[in-house]
């Protein structure tokens, strides 16, 4: 395939979901920077979705967060199907909060309290009730749990308790469903972390059950990790069902996509496109990013096309010419043919695809153009300048 049909293919099927909390007032553990603009309900949340879905034509679903977005639990189903409805996406992935709750201060679905422990497991059954009434396919469960004192917490019990969370919950899914079962390796816990590595969210998975799959996030692993080699992993096993994408310079940054190492990026994407499983086609692409300087909608919007640019890139990757390069261990070519790909400017040809959809061409300027981001400081502003801004 020429380049120009090698990006049109690639770009006709990929689709990323934004994360709701990536559209409000966040910010780090030592204060916020309130943007006039920011989402201060769902129904701005929504609106922000549909306009990075309007400019972008790939984010057609939002990513939910419970506690955050759906307090009211299943009730809210008709007011969030209003949302979709209005704004033209729908929900995506559900995410139970296991963190936030004071009783989680020693843990919730491994807490040494079985009172806790049932609330934890309480709430991530709700979260599947709603996501069947929502109609949305994936669970997506990040749990915070760990110990911050060697000899404080016994690590094999946790295991048991949390064996015992997924099982339950799996028990609970509707056919159709999945639990991605997220990991981390440090915070909010930093001696340990009870799904510390992808090695632990595969076990538990495969315990669960086989509608339960892992959740890569990037910003998830030890610094010089090889994170391409456990998706490589997480494929051949059929085991990846999504994943969160941002960068990261030390922790868990959650900075834009590709801001800080493109290439890393480039080679996730060439693996899942290298898959031959047909298992790639079930990842869920999502965004797990939370901008405290950038502006939320202009990062957000930056995010999708900068991942539509890279997913372009490594979609050129002729996997036949690499493959006999490989078995010839033809090792500059190899590399040569890999990193040609990865320095070719496609975005042209993304410009290109974009018009071909009646899409803007340069989502950002479309962006900044159309007033939107002014429209909402103006707004939502008063509802903005009243929260906290402080760390203590
Ligand atoms: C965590 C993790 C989860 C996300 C929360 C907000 O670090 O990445 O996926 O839901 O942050
Ligand atoms: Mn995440
Ligand atoms: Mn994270």
């Amino acid at each position: 395939m020429n380049l120009h049909d090698c990006v049109f293919a690639a770009l006709d099927r990929f689709r990323m979901e934004v994360p709701s909390w990536g559209f409000a007032n966040t910010g780090t553990r030592f204060g916020k920077f309130i943007q006039a603009a920011a989402a201060t309900c769902l129904e701005e949340k929504f609106a922000d979705a549909g306009e990075v879905n309007r400019l972008t034509g790939a984010a057609p679903t939002i990513a939910l967060h419970v506690l955050w977005d759906v307090a009211g639990g299943v009730q809210d189903a008709a007011e969030i199907n209003r949302l979709e409805a209005k704004f033209g996406v729908k929900t995506g992935s559900i995410n139970p909060n296991l963190f936030q709750d004071q009783a989680y201060k020693f843990g919730s679905i491994a807490n040494p309290s079985a009172e806790i422990r049932r609330q934890a497991l309480e709430h991530l059954l709700e979260s599947v009730e709603i996501a069947a009434a929502l109609g949305a396919k994936d669970i997506s469960i990040w749990d915070a749990d760990g110990s911050n004192y060697p000899g404080t917490q016994s690590m094999r019990r946790r295991i048991e308790w949390t064996e015992a969370a997924m099982a339950r919950v799996h028990g609970a899914l509707r056919p159709q469903q999945r639990m991605l079962i997220e990991y981390k390796p440090f915070e909010p816990h930093f001696y340990h972390m009870d799904i510390g590595d992808w090695g632990m969210a595969l076990s538990l998975a495969y315990k669960a059950g086989p509608q339960a799959k892992v959740l890569v996030d990037t910003g998830h692993h030890y610094q010089g990790q090889n994170i391409e080699q456990v998706v490589a992993w997480l494929l051949h096993l059929e085991m990846l069902g999504g994943f969160h994408f941002n960068d990261r310079k030390y922790a868990d940054d959650d900075l834009t996509i590709g801001s800080i190492d493109p290439y890393q990026i480039f080679r996730i994407f060439h693996e899942i496109l290298s898959d031959e499983t047909g298992a790639a086609a079930n990842v869920a692409f999502m965004i797990d990013q939370s901008h405290n300087l950038k502006g939320k909608m202009e990062a957000m919007v930056q995010t999708v096309a900068t991942a539509q640019e890279i997913y372009a890139r490594a979609a050129l990757v002729d996997h036949e010419q690499l493959a006999e390069l490989q078995d010839k261990c033809d090792l500059v070519n190899a590399e040569e043919l890999f990193r040609n790909c990865f320095w070719t400017d496609v975005r042209p040809t993304v410009r290109e695809w974009r018009e071909s959809k009646r899409l803007p061409p340069d989502p950002l300027a479309e962006l900044a153009r159309s007033g939107y981001v002014e429209d909402a400081a103006k707004n939502r502003g008063p509802r903005n300048t009243g929260l906290m801004a402080t760390y203590a």
